[in-house]
C-alpha cells in the first residue's frame, strides 16, 4: 500500500524564503515570530524579514553568491532564523553544524562541504576559529553574531541596511541546506536538501501536525538538526505560530520557559519525555498551557507516551523522519486521537511508503487486522534528498534508481496505513535523538595503542533509552579499565558521542568480507 491515506497537498515551486516569508499580511508583519526564552526579547515577523533581507544584501556585497557554502555553528537563539534565511536569500547554501562538535569535527564538516564562510557565537569562537583557520576561512569571513575582535558581527552586517540581491534559481535543484548524517553506514555525509525539499516538507506537515496561528511552540530541539530546522524554524513560522527559543536543554529552565511563556506545543525527543513522566521537578511548574507534546528522532514507548499525557493532561503524538527526508515522513495527525501512540502514525501527504522484506525484496503482506510482519521501510516523495554530497556510492546504496529512500529502519504497517518503527537494520545509534556513528567511535578506539580491535553498537539503558556500548579487544599484554576506555574516547569526541559502556571480549565477530556482525554483538550485549 505505497500511497499515503492522507490526500495530496500542493507544493509550490518557490524558495524556502518565499514559502515562509513571501506572503506576510499586514497582520502578520506586526505579529510576534520569535521570543527569546531566556531574555524574553520579542521579534516580529516584519522585523525578522527586514533583518533577513538586510543580511542577504550585506552578504551579497561581500561576495556570497549562488552556490557559496556557509557553515552555521549556533545554538537556538532568535538570530539563527535571521542568519539561516539571510544566507539562503543571498543565494548561499547553509551547512548546519552540531553545536556540541569538537574543533576537529567542525573542521571535517567545513572541509567536506566546501564552506568558505562560517557564522558562530562568541562562546563557540575557540573551536570555530581553530576549524576555520585549518580550512583557510579568513577572520573577515568568520562572523561572530554577538561580536568579537577582528570579526564581523551581525549588528555590523545589518547596519549597512543593504538591499537583497535579485536572484533567479530553480528551487528544485538549488541546494538550500547541507546537514550531515551518517545514513545507514560509515562517517557523516553531507545531505543535499533542495529548496523544494524543504518547502515540500513544510507543506506536507501543514495539516497533519496541527500547529495553529498564534500558538506558542517551544524551540528546544536544535535548529542545526533537521527536525528543529524544518518543524520548528520553517513549519511553525509558516503557520505564524510563535517560536520560544532556548539554547540548550536543562530541565528547570525548560520547565520555567514552558510555564512562563505559556507554551502550547513541546516538540521533543524521547529522553525529555522520560523527564516529563518521571521527574519530581515537573510538579513545581504550571504546565497547563501545554496541549501537545510531540516526540520524534528516536522510539517513544506507548507506556511513556501515556504517562506524559496523563501527568500533563495533554495529547502526546509521535513523528518519524530522517535527515535524508528533510526530515518528516510519518506523523500521528493531531486530528486522530484513535491512532496508537507507540506508532509513528500515517505517511505524510505526497509520501509513498513500503515495508519490504530485506531477504526477498518483496513487500510484506498486510493482514486485515493488526500489523504486518516487519520489513525495511522505504519512502518516496518530494522531501527526499537529492543525494549525498560528492558521494555517489553512498547515494546509490540509500536511494535506488526509482527514487525510493531505503531508511535502514524496520517497520510494520496495518491495513489502515498506520506504521510502527520496530527496530533498526542500519548501524546508526541515536543518543538523546542525536546521531552517533559507530564508525567514528570505532576509528577513535583503534587510535588507542592498547586496543587491538573494537566495535560499537547501541544498547538500552535503565530508562529504555539508547546508549553507545563498545566491545573492545585488548592488545596482548595491554591492560585498560572500562573507565580508561570511556575517558579516552570522551577526550576526542563531542559529549553526545561518548562511549557509555564497555565490554571486553576476545574477538569481534566479522563476516568473511571483514564486516562487523553487529547483530551477533547485540545478542551478546
Ligand atoms: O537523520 P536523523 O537524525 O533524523 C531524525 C528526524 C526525526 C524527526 C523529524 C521530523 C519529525 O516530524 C519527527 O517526528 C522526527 O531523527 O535520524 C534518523 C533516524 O532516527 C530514528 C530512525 O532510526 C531514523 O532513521 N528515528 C527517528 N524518528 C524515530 C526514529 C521514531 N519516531 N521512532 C523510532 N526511530
Amino acid at each position: 500500500m505505497p500511497a499515503s491515506v492522507l490526500p495530496d497537498v500542493h507544493i509550490p515551486a518557490v524558495s524556502i524564503y518565499e514559502s515562509v516569508f513571501g506572503a506576510l499580511s499586514e497582520e502578520d508583519l506586526a505579529a510576534v515570530a520569535i521570543i527569546d526564552g531566556v531574555t524574553g526579547a520579542e521579534t516580529s515577523f516584519g522585523q525578522l524579514r527586514g533583518q533577513i533581507d538586510a543580511l542577504a544584501g550585506a552578504l551579497a556585497v561581500r561576495g556570497v553568491e549562488l552556490g557559496t557554502v556557509v557553515g552555521l555553528l549556533c545554538p537556538n537563539v532568535p538570530a539563527f532564523a535571521t542568519v539561516f534565511h539571510g544566507i539562503l536569500r543571498a543565494g548561499g547554501t547553509v551547512t548546519t553544524i552540531n553545536s556540541l562538535y569538537t574543533a576537529g569535527e567542525i573542521e571535517n564538516q567545513l572541509r567536506d562541504s566546501g564552506a568558505t564562510w562560517l557564522f558562530t557565537v562568541s562562546p563557540f569562537l575557540p573551536a570555530a576559529e581553530a576549524a576555520a583557520a585549518a580550512v583557510g576561512i579568513p577572520p573577515e569571513r568568520l562572523v561572530v553574531l554577538d561580536g568579537a575582535d577582528g570579526h564581523p558581527s551581525l549588528r555590523e552586517l545589518l547596519g549597512a541596511d543593504e538591499r537583497p540581491p535579485e536572484l533567479h534559481f530553480d528551487p528544485a535543484t538549488q541546494i538550500a541546506v547541507l546537514p550531515y548524517s551518517s545514513g545507514t553506514t560509515g562517517h557523516p555525509k553531507g545531505v543535499m536538501l533542495t529548496h523544494t525539499n524543504l518547502v515540500a516538507n513544510v507543506a506536507q506537515g501543514m495539516g497533519a501536525i496541527g500547529v495553529e496561528r498564534g500558538e506558542r511552540v517551544l524551540a528546544v530541539l536544535p535548529f542545526f538538526h533537521i527536525y528543529g530546522l524544518t518543524v520548528l524554524l520553517n513549519y511553525a513560522l509558516t503557520l505564524r505560530a510563535v517560536l520560544v527559543t532556548m539554547p540548550r536543554f536543562e530541565l528547570p529552565e525548560f520547565l520555567r520557559i514552558t510555564s512562563e511563556h505559556r507554551c502550547n506545543w513541546l516538540f521533543i525527543a524521547p529522553p525529555i519525555a522520560v523527564a516529563l513522566a518521571k521527574h519530581p521537578l515537573v510538579d513545581d511548574y504550571d504546565l497547563s498551557s501545554v496541549t501537545v507534546v510531540f516526540s520524534g528522532a528516536a522510539p517513544l514507548a506507548g507506556a511513556l507516551a501515556h504517562a506524559v499525557a496523563a501527568r500533563l493532561g495533554c495529547t502526546v503524538a509521535q513523528g518519524y523522519g530522517m535527515t535524508e527526508a528533510s526530515p518528516a515522513t510519518h506523523v500521528i495527525p493531531n486530528t486522530r486521537p484513535d491512532i496508537d501512540r507507540s506508532s509513528v502514525g500515517l505517511a505524510l501527504p505526497n509520501t509513498q511508503s513500503r515495508v519490504v522484506d530485506p531477504e526477498t525484496g518483496a513487500d510484506v503482506d498486510v493482514p486485515e487486522a493488526g500489523p504486518s510482519l516487519p520489513g525495511e521501510l522505504w519512502v518516496r516523495g518530494p522531501q527526499v534528498m537529492a543525494g549525498y554530497l560528492g558521494n555517489a556510492a553512498a547515494t546509490a546504496e540509500t536511494l535506488d534508481a526509482d527514487g525510493w529512500l531505503h531508511t535502514g529502519d524496520l517497520a510494520t504497517v496495518d491495513a489502515t496505513g498506520v506504521y510502527w518503527i520496530v527496530d533498526r537494520l542500519k548501524e546508526l545509534i541515536k543518543y538523546k535523538g542525536y546521531q552517533v556513528a559507530p564508525a567514528v567511535l570505532e576509528a577513535v578506539l583503534l587510535e588507542n595503542p592498547g586496543i587491538a580491535d573494537a566495535a560499537v553498537i547501541g544498547v538500552s539503558d535503565e530508562d529504555g533509552q539508547e546508549i553507545p556500548q563498545a566491545f573492545v579487544v585488548l592488545q596482548q599484554g595491554a591492560s585498560l579499565s572500562e573507565g580508561e576506555v570511556i575517558a579516552f574516547v570522551a577526550s576526542r569526541v563531542a559529549p553526545h558521542e561518548k562511549v557509555r559502556r564497555v565490554r571486553f571480549v576476545s574477538a569481534i565477530p566479522k563476516s568473511s568480507a571483514g564486516k562487523i556482525l553487529r547483530r551477533e554483538l547485540r545478542e551478546h550485549s
